[in-house]
């Protein structure tokens, strides 16, 4: 496929495939967006209708077994996961597949299991915080051994506000998530343990939501993780990760100078801006993960988080969402990758 253009469907055309779409048309080198699809059909056409050439499919399957589509981007909820990624895996079509992998680890490792069986991995996961520059770089020192054993990583998660519908499990399976796999990236191992506590709600957050949400993970290295995660907290969008070694530390996301003063109504106080969507913040990871997608998709292979990523970080948030309701640690029981076959 490395002399043709790697023309490539989007499955749901909200605010994320949307996003995708605009992407893959105007910044994404050797790729063509040709298909849509989207429940609603009015949607999909009004953004079909942006570009050129592009058509709009009947439904999802439809999409993924079109001739004319190389590769498909799965930007529906994480509730259709399953069916859309068995039949990605059955046409052999690589698939970037936003997060979460699916809904719970049952159903992950089917999707596992079936890309096991093909005999060739094709699914890569949305954790676009990999191909950050600066979670990217932060990687590379830790690696370097500069800092000495990597003790703790200090996660802040912030969203500006979600709609009422965004309730307490969804904080983990769909916002806590992204730290999940950043301490999977960053520390090189596996979460053992995950504990979820609640602390007293916002005022904004809806009746019965815990938000915010302060999370402890445990390594199996032994490294701890603390995250705060608040999806309401009325000023922007603020993503922050502090890694601690035995002999330095590195933060990603923070302002480059001046005191860090945030409040609701004062759009950012740090001497800038606050970004106001996670969208803005990630805008440059969000385009290196789809040419890093596209260029691996050609040379035939899947880069950064795959299958086992994403089966990982869809395990440690369904026992994130049983230590939520608890409020006691949650020990992590993964498969070995031996039993896939
Ligand atoms: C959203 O789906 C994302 O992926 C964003 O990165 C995250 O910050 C937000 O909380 C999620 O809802």
């Amino acid at each position: 496929m490395d002399d043709q253009v790697f023309r490539v469907g989007i499955i749901g055309v909200g605010r994320m495939g949307a996003d995708h779409a605009e992407r893959l048309s105007r910044r994404i080198a050797n790729a063509r967006l040709v298909l849509v699809s989207d429940p609603d059909s009015a949607r999909a056409e009004a953004v079909a209708g942006r570009y050129h050439g592009v058509r709009t499919a009947s439904d999802a399957l439809a999409l993924i077994a079109d001739d004319e589509v190389d590769g498909v981007v799965i930007a529906s909820p994480g509730s259709v996961h399953e069916g859309q990624l068995l039949a990605c895996i059955e046409h052999g079509k690589p698939t970037l597949c936003e997060k979460p992998l699916t809904m719970d680890s049952e159903s992950a490792l089917r999707v596992m299991r079936a890309e096991h069986a093909k005999g060739r991995s094709v699914v890569q996961v949305g954790f676009m915080r990999r191909f950050d520059p600066e979670y990217e770089r932060m990687k590379e020192l830790l690696g370097s051994g500069r800092f000495g054993r990597t003790l703790m990583l200090h996660n802040t998660h912030r969203n500006k506000d979600m709609p009422p519908s965004f309730r307490s499990e969804m904080i983990v399976r769909d916002s806590l998530v992204h730290e999940i796999d950043v301490a999977r990236f960053l520390f090189g191992e596996e979460i053992e343990e995950i504990t979820v506590l609640s602390p007293r709600p916002s005022s904004f957050a809806p009746e019965g939501v815990v938000d915010p949400q302060v999370s402890f993970f445990r390594m199996t290295g032994g490294g701890v993780v603390t995250n705060e995660v608040f999806v309401r907290n009325q000023v922007g969008y603020e993503v922050r990760c502090e890694a601690v070694g035995e002999t330095g530390s590195v933060i990603a996301g923070r302002p480059a100078t001046g005191l860090y003063t945030t409040s609701s109504g004062v759009a950012g106080a740090w001497g800038g801006t606050i970004p106001q969507d996670f969208r803005a913040r990630f805008e440059r990871a969000y385009d290196l993960e789809l040419q890093a997608w596209v260029d691996a998709s050609r040379a035939g292979s899947v880069v950064g988080p795959g299958a086992w990523d994403g089966y990982a970080a869809t395990a440690v948030a369904e026992a994130g969402i049983e230590s939520l309701a608890s409020g006691q640690p949650v020990r992590v029981a993964l498969v070995s990758p031996e039993t896939l076959s």
